[in-house]
């Protein structure tokens, strides 16, 4: 299998801001450096240079070369970069690139909701469908849902929510990461400057909640709370105050199903430590956010979040078990420092209270850059970094040199992180090394901390690496491929999912704009990628293919990020 790749001129097949960085990425067997000349959309030759030679790139294992065209700063469309004989996919130059891409980034959450019809008038007919799990045959509701082996004998009203991914689960733990960053998203627009609320607020997503007086993304964020809290063992049961790991289908569904279609019972798995705290930390943060809006809802999210905390507390080591996989992935967990760290945060953050002070000050990640902001990127495994932000960047009750530690370990993370960055022939903030499942959330997430470091610090070193991880995911990286769906010319567009599955069923439709793929899994973990990848180098370990689950699937923890990021970069413009 030899992937098309196209042009070896890599660029950001959406554009570059007007005064960002601008670098590309040419693969050659030369040694030499060349001659590159920029191009406008009549052809005009408008800037010209040399590239770099960087040698052998370890991430694709081959020889590359740097341009860089950033002082060109003419806005514009249509510009290409041309080396001999070869010219780069087509590129703007400009400042409103990314409002778009948050949009659609946002959007995949309303596409992904169980428990509701998905409205044409919202989405169009293309991607209309009836309300999946709502107990109409040969549906189950997630409205009665019991346990998995007859665990309980009490039935959970867990309807709504978001579905996980490619995939009708509904995950406890990859749930919190994702609402917190969608929060996380709104809330950087209340304690950022130049940060912009509106194109997240009432009416500015296609929402049903429109025109509620509530800010859309909340609204959002809310659908996922709801099941979080649903989540929970009743009041009077034995486990009362922990939650369930998650909810699936008793055996996997094959592709393509629609939601409404699934035929198998939905269980109910085990109480766990972890989802415990993903409830807590959620939680806890939506209190905060909600108040304004809605002081009864936030009152019941910091109820839960405080006894959820409690329940963690008191049952530390309830894991999930890594073999529990049959018809929904296991997201096993076995170190919960971070879960406890980033929970402790949030309710600090809401409450100023001393327990959670001392749990924060206490932990021994407090102050550990590396543990609380893993160079490989944090995940719904590695959530610390969630609390390390929240500490640095949202009013709280540290004292001025707590407060400043926090954020200093921010930057500290981030110095790491462009420096990692600068050593890649792509730019992109990921080592060789760190192509895991869901490679692409992990680049997002140490973009995310880069983001913050420059919201902090004005930095811009900070903000250029931000730009240049973002060229990476938009095509200048080994593969010429935009991983975002409908974002750029050569596009991700076949990823694993049961309804957007066109690549089976010319009636169905591809993965909606501002879908972002995993992307490169250097460990092949699927029959098609261990068919197709072997021996590649690990930024080329990814087919666009739909049965490519460990390589090609999309997720709500990957596009929370992803729209993070996007309303980052889009606010940077001005947009
Ligand atoms: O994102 C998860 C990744 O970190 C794990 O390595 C992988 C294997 O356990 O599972 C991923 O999550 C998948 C989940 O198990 C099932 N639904 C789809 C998720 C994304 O691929």
């Amino acid at each position: 299998y030899e992937p098309d790749t196209g042009s070896p001129v890599r660029v950001n097949q959406v554009g570059y801001l007007t005064e960002g960085p601008k670098q590309g990425t040419l693969v050659t067997e030369s040694t030499e450096a060349l001659p590159w000349s920029l191009a406008d959309d009549s052809g005009t030759e408008v800037a010209t240079g040399t590239t770099t030679p960087l040698g052998v790139d370890p991430s694709s294992e081959e020889n590359v070369h740097a341009f860089d065209f950033g002082e060109f700063t003419t806005p514009g469309e249509g510009y290409t970069v041309t080396v001999g004989e070869e010219t780069s996919e087509p590129f703007a130059i400009g400042d409103d690139l990314y409002s778009t891409l948050r949009t659609d980034a946002l959007a995949y959450f309303y596409h992904n909701r169980s428990g509701i019809e998905i409205d044409a008038e919202l989405v169009g007919e293309e991607y209309a469908r009836p309300a999946g799990h709502v107990g109409e045959a040969p549906n189950q509701g997630d409205d009665g849902v019991t346990c998995w082996q007859d665990a309980c004998d009490y039935t959970l009203d867990a309807a709504g929510g978001w579905y996980d991914a490619g995939d009708h689960g509904k995950y406890v733990v990859n749930g919190g990461i994702s609402v917190a960053q969608l929060l996380s998203s709104y809330e950087r627009t209340l304690t950022t400057e130049g940060a912009d609320g509106e194109p997240l607020g009432d009416g500015a997503l296609a929402v049903p909640e429109q025109g509620n007086g509530v800010p859309d993304i909340l609204d959002e964020a809310r659908w996922q709370l709801e099941f979080l809290l649903s989540m929970r063992v009743p009041e009077g049961e034995e486990q009362a105050g922990l939650a369930h790991h998650k909810l699936h289908d008793a055996a996997w569904t094959a592709l393509p199903t629609l939601p409404h279609e699934d035929d198998q019972p939905r269980e109910l798995h085990p109480v766990s430590t972890a989802a415990t705290l993903n409830v807590a930390a959620s939680a806890a943060q939506g209190a905060r956010l909600f108040a304004e809006y809605d002081a009864d809802f936030a009152d019941q999210l910091l109820a839960a979040a405080e006894s959820s905390y409690a329940a963690a507390v008191a049952n530390p080591e309830l894991l999930a078990d890594p073999n529990d996989g049959v018809g929904g992935g296991a997201y096993s967990d076995a170190k919960l420092t971070d879960e406890f760290y980033w929970a402790a945060a949030e309710l600090f953050v809401t409450t100023g209270e001393d327990t959670y002070r001392e749990a924060v000050l206490g932990s021994e990640l407090h102050g550990d850059v590396e543990g609380v902001f893993p160079p490989g990127g944090f995940s719904w495994g590695e959530t610390a970094a969630l609390g390390g932000l929240s500490l640095a960047t949202v009013p709280n009750a540290l004292d001025e040199d707590e407060l400043a530690a926090a954020r200093a370990t921010v930057a500290e993370a981030a110095d790491g992180l462009v420096a990692l960055a600068g050593e890649q022939a792509y730019g992109v903030p990921l080592g060789a090394d760190s192509y895991v499942w869901g490679s692409n959330s992990q680049v997002l997430n140490n973009m995310v901390v880069l983001a913050t470091a420059h919201d902090l610090t004005g930095e811009s070193a900070y903000r250029d690496a931000v730009l240049t991880g973002l060229d990476y995911l938009l095509g200048r990286n080994p593969l010429n491929l935009s991983y975002v769906t409908g974002h750029g010319e050569r596009d991700a567009h076949n990823q694993h999912h049961r309804f957007w599955a066109n690549q089976l069923d010319p009636d169905l439709p591809n993965p909606a704009p501002g879908s972002v793929a995993g992307g490169p899994n250097s460990s092949l973990e699927d029959p098609v990628a261990e068919d197709l990848l072997q021996g590649c180098a690990p930024a080329m370990c990814y087919v666009d293919d739909i049965e490519s689950y460990s390589t090609n699937e999309i997720t709500i923890n990957w596009n929370a990020p992803l729209a993070w990021i996007a309303s980052y970069t889009d606010d940077l413009a001005g947009g």
